[in-house]
């Protein structure tokens, strides 16, 4: 600032001072302007020109693995296109082994790929989500024997499937039908599921062609089993194993919860289904065989002498009594490997039988 009145009162002292300044100044000067050249490069050092280019470069590899991911997804799409409609895994009939020392461990290993009682096939999306709903209680022989075969079999069928065992806490008399309603509820909080197959513990499929998928109409899997002469038992006939939309089953109402003890829940849900105008279908006879675990009656599921009565009442009851009025409360869920395991206490009997 001070440099002009400087530099006027160095020309009037004399022309070779003032040349000097000039040269000193223009000195200073260049100076400067190599240090401004010096220093520009460290203070910008991160973003100089050739950064930029770097950065550019960053950009396109990006760009372009996002394309790649973009394709691989694109690819692994058009190779999870919907699992083929007849899978080329079954097998067909197939010999059952029930070795009495079998272990968990043992089921466990043979079916890495279930996670938490669920299975998801890796190569194509499975035409259906199904739940397959398990009532129990100190029947634990025959749900190894039942996950050992039912695990490999399902995923023959390439199906998006998960296990659920509803175990009935306490003592009271035992009640399938409400453990089945309890496991549809509760199974529809993890996922929407297609269908639902209603799974005595005791049945084991013979013949992988006897698909665990749900039509139009509600099915009935078991058509014989071993103790039976693998004849249907009667005509009307829908207990140990069946197959139900969520929607067909939603609009039945479900099962009845009234049943305690042993038998009748099966021919209620019949009813319900006919009620609806609906018609039960099943696979041909050749494919719904069953083994069934030999066993007696269990103590705690006599048989309910109320039954007759209860089914002259299900033209009206099944309205109140299914899935809008059935009450309980669960203990716990533990997600074993293989299966779901959802205790609940479902009360007792209103009245003593
Ligand atoms: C028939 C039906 C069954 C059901 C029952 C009458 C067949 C193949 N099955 O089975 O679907 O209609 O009659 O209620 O026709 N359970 C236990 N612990 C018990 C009692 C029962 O886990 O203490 C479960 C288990 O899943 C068993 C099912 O309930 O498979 C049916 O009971 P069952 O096997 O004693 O009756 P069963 O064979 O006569
Ligand atoms: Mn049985």
């Amino acid at each position: 600032m001070g440099l002009f009145p400087a530099m006027s009162k160095f020309i009037r002292k004399g022309k070779c001072l003032f040349l000097l300044l000039l040269c000193l100044c223009v000195v200073a000067w260049i100076a400067t302007l190599s240090n401004d050249d010096t220093v520009e490069p460290v203070q910008e050092g991160s973003n100089p020109p050739e950064d930029k280019s770097v950065e550019g470069f960053a950009k396109l590899e990006l760009e372009s693995e996002m394309m790649q991911s973009i394709e691989e997804r694109v690819e692994e799409q058009a190779a999870k296109e919907s699992c083929p409609e007849r899978s080329p895994l079954l097998r067909g009939a197939f010999k059952l082994s029930f070795d009495p020392s079998l272990k968990i461990g043992q089921v466990e290993s043979e079916n890495g790929e279930v996670v938490e009682g669920q299975y998801n096939p890796s190569d194509c999306t499975a035409r259906q989500s199904v739940a397959i709903l398990i009532p129990h209680r100190n029947r634990e022989k025959h749900l190894l024997y039942l996950l050992y075969h039912l695990h490999p079999f399902l995923q023959r069928q390439q199906l998006h499937y998960a296990i659920y065992v509803i175990h009935q806490a306490g003592d009271a008399t035992f009640n399938r039908a409400k453990l089945l309603n309890v496991g549809y509820l509760e199974a529809l909080k993890d996922h929407s599921w297609d269908c639902f197959i209603f799974h005595d513990v005791d049945l084991v499929p013979e013949n992988d062609h006897n698909l665990y998928m749900c039509e139009d109409q509600p099915k009935h899997l078991v058509v014989g089993r071993n103790s039976t002469g693998y004849k249907l038992r009667y005509k009307g006939y829908f207990g140990g194993v069946s197959a139900m939309t969520k929607d067909q089953f939603h609009k039945v109402n479900g099962f009845p919860n009234s049943y305690w003890g042993w038998g009748g829940e099966d021919d209620d849900l019949r009813i319900r289904v006919t009620l609806q105008k609906m018609s039960i279908i099943r696979p041909s006879p050749e494919v719904a065989r069953y083994t069934m675990v030999f066993h007696k009656r269990d103590s705690g599921n006599q048989i309910n002498k109320d039954r007759m009565q209860l089914l002259r009442r299900t033209h009206q009851a099944w309205k109140t009594d299914g899935l809008n009025s059935c009450s309980y409360k669960i203990l716990s869920v533990h997600r074993a490997p293989l299966f779901i395991n959802i205790t609940a206490d479902i009360g007792r009997p209103e009245h003593a039988h």
